[in-house]
């Protein structure tokens, strides 16, 4: 048995195929003859995890032998996707597993689309998150993420006459195979209460409770050389069920309870910008908090005896604000209850503490009001006072406090308790010492440093696209997978013919795919000749999906007035969700959905210009999308977009970006040369002045007719006919306030539109193009960006082999 688990361990494909047999009769109960693709998927995914078992096992006995110090990746949110792929890609099972299912007579391909998306977060920065995880386990840097499982991800987004609308996820309805439940890492999590002081220290009393109960998801890294967890905690009553209530025949009241307590890890926040300022909200992220700093201590004291050394073997990374709370109730554990001096406990506390800001949006920066948090945590309210008190007797010329205004702002007491605090690309690191951190920064000068946001390349290349991935290893081999800028080495390829047309064959072909797949589940018939542009994130006013459909109604306009002028053919494709909140962006689904109705059906145009918008854009319909795109919509209103990574994504995958100066678009530019990439729009600072200039928008508009008529085609109902006046939100934002600029940057916008359609016409020069935004993404690597923060932030290290 142990000769056996040595052989699968160096050679994972071995008895797979009767594995995945055994998995189906002993585990799914079900015989061949019998099993649904769903029967046949868990059997696959048991398979597969037992050959990850081993491996994690070992990684964590490695990490205590080297007495080696952890990094814990503090996140509300983990974007994870699929999970069987990546980790059939990982351990290299997917030819394996390919020619067990076509002996078995099986849809390989169908098995993988059954599983659904874990969607555990809203966009960028869950999607970060589980990125960083993989990267984590390929480096073999001894890592832990800590989250909430959900037990409704992000809603499903449909529509209905072009609006959206939300329906509940519910990816826990079927047997999720990757978690193991921990019944034994259980923790109680107080709410509420009192403060009692006993001598120099306190003792909180809550009057709420409820019980934390860990889940564990094995994360392996490329090749199966390291694997980390991820630990997501779930909420249950402490007393769960009421007996006395039940016997008396008030089942309903019997059970409240349960339910209570469980409504704390019931849904994800769906929101990305604006701040609920709910008390569930803050629930959710103490819980989750508090229960992660009281297994990681847990932990540390299982090893170690001195609590002074937990800087040296603890890294705790905060993603955004969002676990912020971590400051004080560290904080509380080393002085309350450990019985650590005030100062010290907070010098410890900031040494393992570090936090990365992701955005700079006034609305998205989390703060409490006192009241609330007062009566929710009414201790950490005290400490958070006296974190204040401390930072302001060491720094006496600080202006600001966290506590301030009846509110707790938790980026300055983030930045407070932190010994790093991070951007997430060069322009926002910048912008954040410049702006919100202005004070502080002056203060601590050392304390903000930069990490570039970077994507993992096996989920955003081999896995996604083996066609490309393909070519890139026949021509360079494949050590790129875990050392990206081996890219690189394809740009003396370029001189070859050969290379070259696999390149555009490969792009040709994954359009083709794409096109197909429209067709059949979308009814939508596009032409895979046409330019893909794709504009694929949440729907948000600085983002400006409304600056990219405006350009599509003016060149609707200026195609009917002359169609034979030798258009370029375009589809432009959007995708994105809108919290169900934001009414604005909501509109603007709807008004995108409602010119592709007369868009795509206007005989005149058609063959040059088609709209569509996917709906339920999620983490797999990104890996879809992203290998077929031609050019990549980036298009924020410069200083708004933090980094970015969709923008990595379509560059390594070979498409070209049409962009702002904006987050990691200009790093994107740098590297992958100006000549490869369609720049327009005004810079960050050029942004600030031009809203100072009275009717910015009014003069645009009256300057560009092609823009004043395609705001007066929606003004009059060209795309409502019904309801003339569906859209006066919009228009009469865009010809007023304007805040984001969208027509001070149209003209400019049309511009660079217009040098896209030339340049795709010279379809050589194209792909030379499109081949050169791979060979120069090398740098976009997550593995790179985990690097930059294991030596500048974490002074953590690698254990891989
Ligand atoms: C407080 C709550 C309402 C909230 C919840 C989620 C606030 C913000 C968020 C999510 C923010 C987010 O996804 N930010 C994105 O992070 C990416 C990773 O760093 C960046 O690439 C992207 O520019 C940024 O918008």
């Amino acid at each position: 048995n142990n000769r056996n688990i040595m052989l699968r361990a160096q050679m994972p494909h071995i008895g797979l195929r009767e594995d995945i047999l055994r998995q189906l009769a002993y585990v799914v109960g079900k015989d061949p003859e019998h099993a649904t693709l769903y029967d046949w998927r868990i059997a696959l995914s048991h398979a597969v995890r037992e050959r990850i078992v081993d491996r994690w096992f070992a990684s964590t006995r490695r990490t205590y032998e080297e007495g080696a110090k952890r990094v814990y990746y503090l996140s509300m949110e983990f974007l994870i996707g699929r999970l069987l792929e990546d980790a059939i890609t990982n351990l290299r099972l997917d030819e394996a597993a390919e020619l067990a299912f076509r002996e078995l007579g099986i849809d390989y391909a169908a098995v993988l689309l059954d599983e659904p998306d874990a969607a555990l977060g809203n966009g960028g920065l869950g999607r970060l998150a589980a990125c960083f995880l993989e990267s984590l386990s390929t480096i073999g840097c001894p890592a832990y993420g800590y989250g909430i499982r959900y037990e409704h991800g992000l809603f499903r987004q449909s529509f209905e006459d072009g609006r959206q609308v939300e329906a509940p996820e519910t990816w826990l309805l079927q047997h999720h195979v990757w978690e193991f439940e921990r019944p034994e890492a259980m923790f109680q999590i107080g709410f509420g209460g009192e403060v009692r002081e006993a001598g120099a220290r306190a003792v909180w009393e809550p009057t709420e409770a409820v019980f934390a109960e860990a889940y564990d998801t094995p994360i392996v890294g490329w090749q199966g050389r390291w694997a980390n967890t991820l630990r997501l905690w779930s909420a249950r009553a402490v007393d769960p069920f009421d007996l006395e209530r039940f016997n008396l025949g008030d089942y309903v009241a019997a059970a409240a309870p349960e339910a209570l307590a469980r409504t704390i890890s019931r849904v994800l926040y769906p929101d990305d910008t604006t701040e609920p300022g709910k008390e569930l909200r803050l629930k959710q992220e103490f819980f989750f908090t508090a229960a992660s700093l009281r297994d990681i201590l847990r932990r540390f004291d299982s090893e170690y005896d001195d609590i002074r050394k937990l800087p040296a073997k603890v890294a705790i990374q905060l993603n955004d604000t969002h676990p912020a709370i971590a400051g004080p109730e560290l904080v509380r554990l080393l002085h309350d209850e450990r019985g650590l001096e005030f100062d010290e406990a907070v010098a410890l506390a900031r040494g393992t503490l570090s936090y990365t800001n992701h955005t700079l949006l006034p609305e998205a920066l989390e703060k409490w009001s006192e009241g609330l948090m007062g009566r929710l945590l009414p201790r950490h309210m005290t400490l958070i006072e006296r974190i204040d008190a401390l930072h302001a007797r060491e720094n006496p010329t600080r202006k600001a406090a966290a506590r301030a205004n009846g509110q707790v702002n938790m980026g300055e007491l983030s930045f407070v308790m932190a010994h790093k605090v991070n951007g997430v690309s060069a322009l926002h690191t910048e912008l954040m010492k410049a702006t919100v951190f202005e004070d502080l920064h002056q203060l601590h000068p050392d304390r903000i440093v930069n990490q570039t946001n970077g994507v993992t390349p096996r989920r955003w290349l081999l896995s996604c696209n083996p066609r490309l991935s393909a070519l890139v290893t026949e021509a360079i081999g494949e050590d790129w997978v875990d050392d990206l800028e081996q890219l690189a080495r394809l740009e003396p390829r370029l001189s070859d013919a050969g290379f070259v047309e696999g390149f555009a064959a490969a792009k040709r072909a994954n359009k083709v795919d794409l096109s197909n797949w429209m067709a059949q589940g979308h009814d939508l018939l596009v032409d895979p000749e046409a330019m893909f542009d794709v504009q694929i994130k949440r729907i948000h006013e600085y983002k400006r999906q409304h600056l990219n459909i405006l350009e599509a109604i003016a060149l609707w306009q200026e195609i009917r007035a002359n169609p034979d002028a030798g258009w370029a053919p375009r589809v432009k494709i959007f995708g994105g969700k809108a919290a169900p909140g934001y009414v604005f962006a909501k509109k603007i689904i709807r008004l995108i959905n409602d010119v592709a109705r007369v868009v795509n059906a206007d005989p005149v145009t058609s063959p040059h210009l088609k709209v569509v918008f996917l709906p339920n854009y999620n983490v797999s319909l990104a890996e879809r999308l992203i290998p077929a795109a031609d050019l990549s919509e980036q298009i924020s209103t410069a200083g708004k977009e933090a980094s970015g990574t969709g923008n990595m994504k379509f560059a390594l995958n070979g498409a070209l970006t049409i962009g702002t100066l904006d987050g990691a678009n200009v790093e994107i530019r740098e590297r992958v040369g100006e000549e490869n990439f369609f720049l327009f729009g005004m810079t960050a600072d050029e942004v600030v002045n031009r809203r100072d200039i009275a009717n910015h928008a009014a003069k645009a508009i009256a300057a560009d007719t092609r823009l004043e008529l395609a705001l007066k085609a929606i003004r009059e109902g060209a795309f409502s006919p019904k309801e003339r006046d569906r859209y006066r939100d919009i228009t009469d934002n865009l010809a007023g306030p304007d805040y984001f600029l969208v027509c001070s940057d149209f003209a400019d916008y049309w511009r660079a539109q217009r040098e896209a359609d030339a340049a795709y016409r010279d379809s050589a020069a194209w792909t030379r193009k499109a081949a050169l935004n791979t060979a120069r993404s090398g740098w976009f690597s997550s593995d790179r960006t985990i690097r930059g923060y294991m030596g500048e932030i974490w002074n953590a290290g690698s254990l891989n082999p």
